[in-house]
């Protein structure tokens, strides 16, 4: 029978069966060995086989992954994390006040994304919060991120027109949210689904201790085929196996101008004919992402200095 992973304690995994059933797993013990480089062999949003052994049932098989999100391990430094699989989009909650979320955490938001391919949205939650100021600000954020194509949704997690409107965006769909704390993600997921408390209510607690929340993602189910990702206490995922002259890629505005820049490294920053600066100079690229871009580059640049000196 085939499930798809719901949550993950570690050593339990919460399965949903296609009857809608939820079964308590656990993995079949040599898939344990699969993935060595990750400190979880199976996450959330994963497709499995479940069979039954004994008296228990175990996931036996684990299907290719469409994708997977990483974080560095929360247990061990250098390690890699699985947050989720097979995700379709990813939603990041922001708020402009209480609390401010900054183009700076946005963007390396949106590198991610850009890195693993999966298309990404900006949700301006607390709508109905918002002074003249605020609104300011949040024109300045629209006139960053809708020129280079990122849908940017402006919501009321109390508004529920706004909140049907989401619902239809996550149709089908398993949508990560993410987003700093306070933002209102658990307010916006309690909204499009008004049976979780149920749900929660009738999750058995004899294998969750309640110290897992904020280090492994749970999946909501709104529908048979919709699932949101709550990430609680992510600040940042990961990237692997990438070049610093990468990230420039991960800037969808800086790709499409790259290609004319006179070296095929360039990290636009010094370089003599960098078509990037050009553009930034011409008023194509906002200074605010090139700005954010640069600060992006030399924290990555420390971790490489990191590694150099390790071998
Ligand atoms: N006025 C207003 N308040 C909101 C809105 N959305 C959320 N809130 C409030 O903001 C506070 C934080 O909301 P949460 O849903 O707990 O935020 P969260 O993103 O889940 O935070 P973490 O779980 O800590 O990551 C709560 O007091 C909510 O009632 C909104 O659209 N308008
Ligand atoms: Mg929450
Ligand atoms: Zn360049």
């Amino acid at each position: 029978m085939q499930g798809i992973v719901l949550k993950s304690t570690g050593s339990w995994y919460e399965v949903r069966l296609a009857s809608g059933d939820v079964v308590d797993c656990r993995l079949k013990g040599k898939i344990r060995l699969l993935e060595l480089n990750t400190t979880n062999p199976i996450a959330v949003g994963d497709l499995v086989d479940i069979e039954n052994e004994d008296t228990e049932i175990v996931i036996s098989k684990i299907h290719d992954r469409k994708n997977y999100i990483v974080r560095e391990s929360p247990k061990k430094k250098y390690a890699r994390h699985i947050i989720a699989a097979n995700v379709d989009q990813l939603f990041l909650i922001v708020t402009i006040a209480s609390p401010r979320t900054s183009t700076g955490f946005i963007d390396r938001f949106l590198m991610t994304a850009e890195a693993y391919h999966i298309p990404a949205s900006i949700i301006i939650n607390k709508q109905d919060t918002y002074d003249e100021k605020a609104l300011e600000k949040q024109a300045e954020m629209l006139e960053i991120y809708e020129p280079i194509g990122y849908p940017c949704h402006l919501i009321s997690a109390l508004d529920s027109n706004h909140v049907k409107f989401l619902e239809d965006l996550l149709q089908n769909k398993i949508t990560l949210f993410s987003g700093h704390s306070g933002v209102g993600k658990s307010t916006l997921i309690n909204a499009l689904n008004p049976l979780l408390d149920l749900r929660v209510g009738e999750i058995s607690n004899k294998h969750d201790k309640g110290i897992h929340t904020t280090t492994f993602a749970e999946m909501i189910i709104l529908n048979n085929d919709t699932y949101i990702i709550d990430t609680p206490g992510i600040k940042e995922f990961g990237i692997m196996n990438f070049e610093l002259e990468e990230i420039g890629q991960y800037f969808r505005e800086f790709k499409a101008v790259m290609n004319d820049c006179q070296f095929n490294n360039c990290l636009h920053l010094e370089e003599p004919n960098c078509a990037v600066k050009n553009a930034m100079e011409q008023g194509k690229i906002h200074p605010e992402r090139y700005f954010n871009y640069v600060s992006i580059l030399e924290g990555y640049r420390e971790n490489f200095n990191y590694w150099e000196r390790k071998s």
